[in-house]
């Protein structure tokens, strides 16, 4: 047997500060294995959510796919049984713990496409405070292409929302939200955080901690399952538009300022 996961002690306090943190080791090889063979049967049975966020002459590809771990074992495997949950539990400080969702994001080999800065908690339909999402590639990932975080900026801003590749606000009306800063061309003011990151290792970060990656080299594959989770303060936060990902039909019977009380959303016990 294998000795659980232990959190660092600092890392609570980091978390609460910065928005953002590494965990090594978070997940065992046989859970990396488990999550591997998830996400390769969810590439060979893509979803109707499931989009290829690179250009057409893109060498390589950028594809996401959302909410399919109720079809996939061995993401609900890995969301529901692996250190997550607890993790989540403490980095949220939250009694409670919650799926809200799962996110495929694979980089195939050269991929140029680089994914912009931005916030996650805007394009979503939840209020609140206590949330975290774990980013966790199944491959070696250097520090050229990992995910990068501005750190301590999920602190309230909220920014606006826009499509990555022509930048159109299809969420809050524009104009609605403030509009992000340079945020790379003033490193002075926007301190980042990035990890080089190796299979088993994750980085938890807030839903509003801007975050943006690179492209990747033409000999790395950048295979990433992303598991989201949801604490106490959660609350539905109706949308007139389209959220992403969408939960067609919720807010027929989940109405707006409630808990995410919904077979989608389930508790988890913390182990
Ligand atoms: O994997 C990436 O390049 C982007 C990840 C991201 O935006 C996310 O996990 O919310």
């Amino acid at each position: 047997m294998t000795t659980p996961y232990t959190l660092p002690p600092a890392t609570v306090q980091d978390y609460a500060r910065q928005g953002a943190v590494v965990l090594r080791g978070v997940l065992t090889p046989n859970e990396v294995a488990t999550l591997a063979r998830g996400i390769e049967h969810n590439l060979a049975h893509l979803s109707p959510l499931a989009l290829v966020a690179s250009q057409a002459d893109d060498p390589g590809k950028f594809v996401e796919d959302f909410c399919t771990w109720q079809h996939n074992p061995d993401y609900a495997a890995v969301m529901q049984h692996s250190a997550l949950p607890r993790v989540a539990a403490a980095l949220m400080q939250s009694d409670t713990v919650r799926i809200y969702h799962d996110h495929l994001l694979v980089k195939e080999p050269g991929t140029k496409q680089a994914t912009p800065w931005h916030q996650d908690q805007p394009y979503y339909n939840v209020a609140g405070r206590q949330n975290v999402s774990f980013w966790i590639p199944v491959d070696p990932v250097p520090l050229e292409s990992t995910l990068r975080f501005v750190a301590g900026s999920h602190a309230g801003t909220w920014y606006m929302p826009r499509t990555f590749r022509d930048q159109q606000a299809k969420w809050f009306p524009e104009g609605t939200l403030a509009d992000l800063p340079q945020i790379d061309a003033h490193p002075e003011q926007f301190e980042q955080l990035a990890w080089a990151m190796q299979p088993g290792d994750a980085v938890a970060f807030h839903m509003l901690t801007l975050h943006a990656s690179s492209g990747v080299g033409p000999a790395s594959r950048r295979r990433v399952f992303s598991a989201r989770y949801l604490g106490d303060d959660t609350r539905h936060a109706v949308r007139s538009w389209r959220t992403s990902p969408p939960f067609a039909g919720l807010a027929d019977h989940l109405p707006d300022g409630a808990v995410m009380e919904d077979a989608l959303f389930p508790l988890l016990t913390i182990k």
